[in-house]
């Protein structure tokens, strides 16, 4: 099984106080226009082969939405983690009862603060990227965590300037990322594809089986991965980026039972 086979994901149905979510820029989203994303991405997990299980909206915490960020899932098992933004402290204990429903296995960062945006899987280890979100003692715990589940896992120390590692790098296949150049260096040995300037928001992609499911505005990169032989999916994600986020951060992704 590859790190991208997938046949099961819980999303979390995006409430109306999203438009408070947390943002670096000036614009808020509105509301309509992030649900419809939303339902555009579930329907594109769900042509990639994915039962997706939706959450109910969660109106107190407006980036409940990014459920990626509280909670790290694999087949052996889940970790709920301790998200770094004050206004998300309490989004892991409410995703607990839906992983404990699908997961024998939960294991739970306890002390210091990661996000699930800072985690990525490549196919023979885990990088944990320190962030404003993720510091040493949570990262280094998620790590022994990892660890127990029988995967490698470490810290990286990415270049600031953005908000999660994988803000800026995912993976395309089992040899090769797509990456932003300051993340390059981070991946000796693999392919690094770099965004076209002006689309670098286009790296927070998901690889789901044999596609790419990535966002609509980023025609050049779409070109590039469909050149490789990938199968591209666009789908819109404009409104969910005034509020930072990409592809990954809406899903917890996973292969096994449901
Ligand atoms: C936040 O700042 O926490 C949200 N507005 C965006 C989270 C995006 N998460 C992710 O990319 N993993």
């Amino acid at each position: 099984m590859r790190v991208f086979d997938f046949d099961r994901a819980i999303v979390r149905e995006p409430a109306a106080s999203v438009v408070d979510g947390l943002r670096t820029g000036s614009e808020p989203p509105a509301f309509d226009r992030v649900l419809a994303e939303h339902r555009a991405y579930v329907a594109a997990l769900e042509a990639a082969g994915i039962v997706v299980e939706i959450l109910p909206a969660l109106p107190e915490h407006p980036d409940s939405v990014f459920v990626e960020d509280p909670a790290f899932v694999l087949a052996e098992g889940a970790i709920l983690l301790r998200p770094g933004a004050p206004s998300r402290f309490g989004e892991a204990a409410l995703l607990a009862p839906a992983l404990h429903r699908h997961f024998a296995h939960v294991a739970a960062v306890e002390e210091g603060f990661v996000d699930g945006g800072d985690i990525l899987i490549l196919p023979d280890e885990i990088l944990v990227g320190l962030s404003e979100r993720t510091d040493e003692r949570g990262a280094a715990r998620f790590c022994e965590l990892a660890r127990e589940l029988g995967r490698s896992a470490r810290i990286v120390e990415p270049p600031s300037g953005l908000l999660h590692l994988k803000t800026g790098c995912a993976l395309i296949d089992e040899r090769s990322l797509i990456a932003v150049p300051a993340l390059a260096p981070l991946f000796p040995g693999f392919e690094v594809l770099i965004p076209p300037e002006g689309e670098e928001h286009a790296a927070n992609l998901i690889r789901v089986n044999d596609r790419i499911l990535m966002g609509d505005s980023f025609p050049q990169t779409a070109a590039l991965l469909t050149e490789r032989g990938l199968d591209v999916v666009a789908i819109p994600a404009s409104e969910i980026a005034k509020i930072d986020a990409g592809l990954s951060c809406m899903s917890l992704r996973w292969s096994g039972p449901a």
